[in-house]
């Protein structure tokens, strides 16, 4: 017989429409729900301008942490099914968005697919995310990429602001 493990793992939260603040509220009390799983912690709220595309409103970030014997690929699925909860439109790659939900790391996990890459690809290149991951993690080594200090070394803050506590 072959038990789950648990694992620990992170997910970046992002919302630029509909009241954003509400959305990552309301997608916290989700993760808290989901099945086989647990919320640990999550991070302050987060604003920032938008990175990509111009001319979208300012982004609401977070990121949760999680401990879960969900497969990264079960989680994932979970994942989208709150995006849909709550109206997200899968139109545009890098539009606005009423809630994103993104996996960055499953445990030591690496792997590259077309639908899952473990770490989040972008992982390293985003003060949006690093600055929250550090919050609740602030010795994490993220594989492939290195200890989350040095990677934040690298990184713009500009604009990247508290503006609630957890
Ligand atoms: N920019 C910020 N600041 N926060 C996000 O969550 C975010 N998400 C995106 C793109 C469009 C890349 N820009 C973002 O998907």
């Amino acid at each position: 017989m072959s038990v789950a493990a648990c694992e620990r793992a992170y997910v970046g939260l992002g919302s630029n429409l509909a009241d954003p603040s509400s959305q990552l509220r309301q997608a916290i009390d989700a993760l808290a729900q989901l099945p086989d799983t647990r919320l640990l912690n999550h991070s302050s709220l987060y604003s920032s301008p938008a990175e990509g595309p111009v001319g979208q409103p300012d982004y609401l970030n977070a990121v949760a942490e999680l401990e879960t014997y969900l497969s990264p690929s079960d989680l994932l699925e979970a994942l989208q099914g709150i995006e849909d909860a709550q109206g997200r439109c899968r139109g545009l790659r890098w539009g606005a968005r009423t809630l994103d939900l993104d996996l960055l790391l499953w445990g030591t996990r690496e792997q590259s697919s077309t639908t899952l890459s473990l770490p989040h690809p972008e992982i390293h290149n985003r003060a949006f995310v690093l600055v929250p991951l550090r919050e609740l993690a602030p010795a994490l080594e993220i594989p492939g990429h290195g200890l989350i200090t040095r990677l934040l070394d690298a990184v713009s803050r500009v604009g990247l602001r508290v503006v609630a506590l957890p």
